[in-house]
């Protein structure tokens, strides 16, 4: 491999071939998932972009893109020998416009930075969730990452009004105008989102802001049983407008993190389940939450205003994914259940991981209000799929989704026909095929 050539697109100092320094690109933030690669790229415009891809469709060098490194379906990392075409050197935010509320950020803007330029000008991102300082805008557009707001903001993709790539034979696409209404073909965009670097390198976004809302409640709600929280999500939903968070888990999960990080439990006794709500308004909307609270009669609750108190009661749910990777390299599936089913699923998951691994553990915690499941399992080799197979086929049989926002990655392709049909995954190929026709963008990922 010529890396003399790729030097002379991005500078010398932008192409990273010592192992030492490489390390934190060819490993995914679990551990579960590592490799090598001859060399970590980082241009720093959309050019560089272009001539790089075109560099190694010319060589027949296959290259991972990568944001922030935060995905969690081995997705991100070069498990082939790829190389690492990072995308963290495009991360300036231009053209935040006051009137229409929409910005355009570079692939590798942090989502922490794009709430913080939003704020500071009275607007908001409306995706957010735990990796905030490290996921990029290019990284969650690649995963359609939704997170913790996606029952009032809706998920990345409804966020992404224009955007400029580089597809797999090089060529720019760049459609940034921010036009709300603008029917004129293929919506770029919506394709790209959720295409887990398969189809373009995303090299900068136009996105939609929301209203920045600055008084906030969050509560903790305690209940005997899975049914009570999810009937309490559901109450709350029909009733409170202000709603912006319904978060679930269960009391094995928050024992864990109190026990890992040292935090006091946040309420007197111990519940089943937990819901976490947070509303949002511009007026404070604590009374309206809190007599809506009572209506859905949780055991206990804990309510807090206050920033810093709002931060405590949010670290016992956001908390347990660095909490069980504490406890070994966890086997993830993230799911959608429809909402019909998703007691069942709660129930069932267990037994049927440790119905094929009898010593492996199941934590369950998730978006209850997308019907979205995070089921972690650990005390399994990383190479085991026994665990994998066992919750996926439930999750099919339950008439549910294998990748709820996480994406597919490498972790799930071997299971994309649970819910995808033949016609369906050759339309796919073809699509793939047509934007990238030597498989130079992530080959090894999705397909
Ligand atoms: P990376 O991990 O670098 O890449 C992810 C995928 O996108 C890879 O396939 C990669 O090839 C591709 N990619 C990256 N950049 C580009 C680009 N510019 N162009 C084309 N393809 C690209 N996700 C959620 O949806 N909701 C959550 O609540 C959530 N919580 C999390 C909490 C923690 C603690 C952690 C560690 C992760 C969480 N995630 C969550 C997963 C992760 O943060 C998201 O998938 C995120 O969108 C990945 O962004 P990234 O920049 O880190 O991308
Ligand atoms: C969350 O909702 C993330 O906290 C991570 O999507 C889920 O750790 C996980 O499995
Ligand atoms: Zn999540």
């Amino acid at each position: 491999m010529n890396i003399t050539e790729l030097q002379s697109i991005v500078g010398p100092r932008h192409v990273v071939t010592d192992t030492a320094r490489t390390q934190t690109f060819v490993a995914d933030w679990t551990g579960r998932f590592s490799g090598s690669t001859p060399a970590v790229v980082r241009p720093g415009t959309v050019e560089e972009v272009a001539a790089v891809v075109e560099w190694c469709r010319a060589n027949a060098v296959p290259l991972v893109p990568q944001g922030g490194n935060t995905g969690l379906v081995g997705g991100s990392v070069p498990l082939h020998g790829e190389i690492v075409l990072s995308l963290t050197r495009l991360d300036a935010v231009r053209d935040l416009d006051d009137i229409s509320g929409q910005v355009t950020a570079g692939a590798g803007t942090t989502i922490a930075a794009l709430q913080t330029a939003a704020r500071a000008v009275g607007w908001d991102y409306g995706v957010d969730w735990g990796a905030r300082d490290s996921a990029t805008v290019g990284g969650s557009i690649a995963t359609n990452a939704g997170g913790s707001r996606v029952i009032r903001y809706g998920d990345t993709r409804a966020q992404v009004l224009g955007i400029e790539a580089v597809l797999g034979d090089g060529s720019i696409i760049s459609h940034l105008d921010g036009l709300v209404k603008d029917n004129t073909g293929y919506h770029m965009p919506s394709l790209l989102c959720g295409s887990e670097g398969t189809l373009g390198v995303v090299t900068a976004a136009r996105l939609r802001l929301v209203p920045l809302l600055t008084e906030r409640v969050v509560a903790l709600l305690a209940f005997d049983d899975v049914d009570g929280a999810l009937a309490a999500c559901s109450a709350l939903r029909r009733s409170v407008s202000t709603l912006e968070s319904a978060e679930l888990f269960f009391d094995d999960g928050l024992e864990l993190v109190c026990a890992t990080f040292g935090l006091g439990r946040p309420l007197t006794a111990k519940a089943a389940a937990y819901l976490l709500v947070e509303c949002a308004d511009r007026v404070d909307p604590t009374e309206s939450l809190g007599a809506m609270v009572e209506s859905v009669g949780p055991n206990d609750a804990a309510v807090a205003s206050e920033a810093g108190r709002r931060a405590d009661l949010w670290r016992y749910r956001e908390a347990h994914t660095e909490a069980i990777n504490l406890v070994g390299r966890p086997h993830k599936l993230d799911v959608t259940l429809p909402a019909e089913a998703m007691r069942a699923f709660i129930e069932a998951v267990r037994t049927r991981v440790q119905g094929v691994v009898p010593s492996a553990t199941v934590w369950v915690f998730g978006h209850a209000a997308d019907g979205n499941l995070h089921v972690n399992v650990t005390g399994v080799e990383p190479g085991d799929e026994r665990v994998d197979e066992a919750v996926l086929t439930l999750v099919a049989e339950l008439r549910g989704s294998i990748s709820a926002e996480h994406g597919i990655g490498t972790a799930k392709k071997r299971w994309l026909p649970l819910n995808r049909s033949a016609a369906e995954l050759a339309a796919m190929r073809a699509i793939k095929h047509a934007l990238d026709p030597d498989a130079i963008l992530n080959p090894n990922v999705l397909l």
